[in-house]
């Protein structure tokens, strides 16, 4: 089944990376740019990441729904930060049973999910019929094979 918007994963050799259950990516290796990008994160928030997954909006109607990042492959209680890129588009964030809390990530813009936040909470980018030119984003992940 395709999802509506274009993905990609960047990373160590060995973190492949499956979810829903039926998406399976493998990782190419670190571009210069995206570890020099991982590694400046890990300098300001002090948490490695082992894998990074791009996610191209090309317009309004690409999205991603309520979901958490809880793959056992990122460990227990990971930390994962994100990176905005191109237009601005709004994510939206929940405790699971909650209202939601609306976030406008702007071009550069850096969201942190703290260990522990994709037990209690779920996230997502709705559609918008607004015009919206292109948006990447890039979430830097853990995972358990990383180390390796
Ligand atoms: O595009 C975003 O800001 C969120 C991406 C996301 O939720 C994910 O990759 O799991």
């Amino acid at each position: 089944m395709p999802v509506p918007r274009l993905e990609c994963i960047y990373g160590n050799a060995g973190c492949d990376y499956l979810y829903s259950n039926n998406v399976f990516l493998k990782p190419l290796w670190w571009t210069e740019a995206l570890s020099s990008l991982r590694d400046q994160i890990t300098a300001l928030t002090g948490y490695k990441f082992h894998i990074v997954i791009g996610n191209q909006y090309r317009s309004g109607q690409d999205s991603i729904g309520w979901h958490s990042d809880n793959e056992p492959s990122m460990g227990f209680n990971p930390a994962i930060a994100s990176v905005s890129l191109g237009s601005c588009r709004k994510f939206q964030i929940k405790p699971r049973n909650g209202r939601p809390t609306d976030f406008w990530l702007e071009h550069g813009s850096l969201l942190v999910m703290h260990p522990g936040c994709q037990s209690t909470h779920l996230h997502q980018v709705p559609k918008t019929n607004k015009v919206v030119s292109t948006r990447i984003n890039l979430t830097f992940r853990p995972h358990t094979g990383g180390n390796r």
